[in-house]
């Protein structure tokens, strides 16, 4: 845990389309971010050019806050990130499934899992899925569960993303921010995701044993139907999980050994 004198600041932004109309609200962008007082400004602009810019269209509502966090801050590594190239979707969402249960996570799961999906079309954050019963264990609806109060430090990434010989690609830090954060709590089991954005098609599984374990091609090109899947021991304390993704600060710190 860092203990310092400086306050540090969650922001975060959510933007969609048809917030006010007959239509159902679509999700455009979201963001998170945690930064001390002077840099609040430049992370306010930069969640703004995410949402103002986004392949899924433009918004006609955003929201971005600020608040000062009060608990101390938790520093924790990275996951481990390995790449698999696969030629089509179908083979990804192969290799996909061979993860999840690798990582713990029943058939039975996986296929309510993906079930629950297609019937929440609209999520802006994630579903919660016992990994034995494949239950739905949050309440959130359509809107799913986000996760926010996490972030790593640009620096600290690409001397990481150096280490590694990987790209300093946004998603990807984005992306390994949030699946670290999820993994590192005792009940998540695996998580499963890939972009709504319709041009991005890499996606991934993680999880404690596995890792990020990145995954080239998981829907086909055009596709605005995105996935993030928690699936963790859902049988009880879940509203201490839920709490955790949402309020626990994490900070991701990488350092070479
Ligand atoms: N908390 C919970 N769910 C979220 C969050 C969050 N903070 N951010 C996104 N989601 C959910 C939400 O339902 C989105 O529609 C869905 O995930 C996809 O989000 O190259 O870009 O930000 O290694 O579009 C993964 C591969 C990219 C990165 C994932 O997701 C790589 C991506 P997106
Ligand atoms: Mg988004
Ligand atoms: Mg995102
Ligand atoms: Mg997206």
């Amino acid at each position: 845990l860092i203990y310092t004198s400086e306050k540090y600041f969650s922001i975060r932004m959510r933007a969609s389309k048809y917030a006010s109309s007959e239509q159902d609200e679509k999700h455009i962008s979201g963001g998170e971010a945690l930064c001390t007082y002077d840099k609040i400004k430049d992370t306010v602009n930069t969640l703004l050019d995410k949402a103002l810019s986004h392949s899924r269209g433009d918004p006609d509502f955003m929201q971005i806050q600020f608040d000062v966090l009060n608990d101390p801050i938790k520093k924790i590594n990275p996951l481990f990130v390995s790449n698999n190239s696969v030629n089509s979707d179908k083979t990804g969402r192969e290799l996909a499934l061979k993860f999840l249960v690798q990582s713990g996570v029943s058939e039975k799961a996986i296929a309510k899992g993906y079930q629950h999906l297609i019937d929440q079309s609209e999520l802006r954050g994630a579903i919660l899925i016992d990994y034995q019963s494949g239950e739905r264990v949050d309440n959130s609806n359509e809107r799913g569960i986000r996760v926010s109060r996490m972030d790593w430090l640009q620096s600290d990434f690409e001397r990481w993303a150096a280490f590694y010989n990987l790209p300093t690609n946004p998603r990807l830090k984005e992306a390994l921010v949030l699946a670290t954060k999820v993994n590192d709590h005792p009940l998540a089991i695996a998580e499963l995701c890939w972009s709504d954005d319709p041009g991005y098609i890499t996606g991934y599984v993680a999880s404690k044993r596995l890792g990020y374990q990145r995954i080239t091609k998981m829907k086909s090109p055009g596709d605005e139907q995105g996935c993030r899947i928690f699936f963790i021991d859902g049988t009880k304390y879940t509203n201490s999980y839920i709490h955790y993704l949402q309020k626990q600060p994490i900070l991701i710190s990488w350092r070479d050994k």
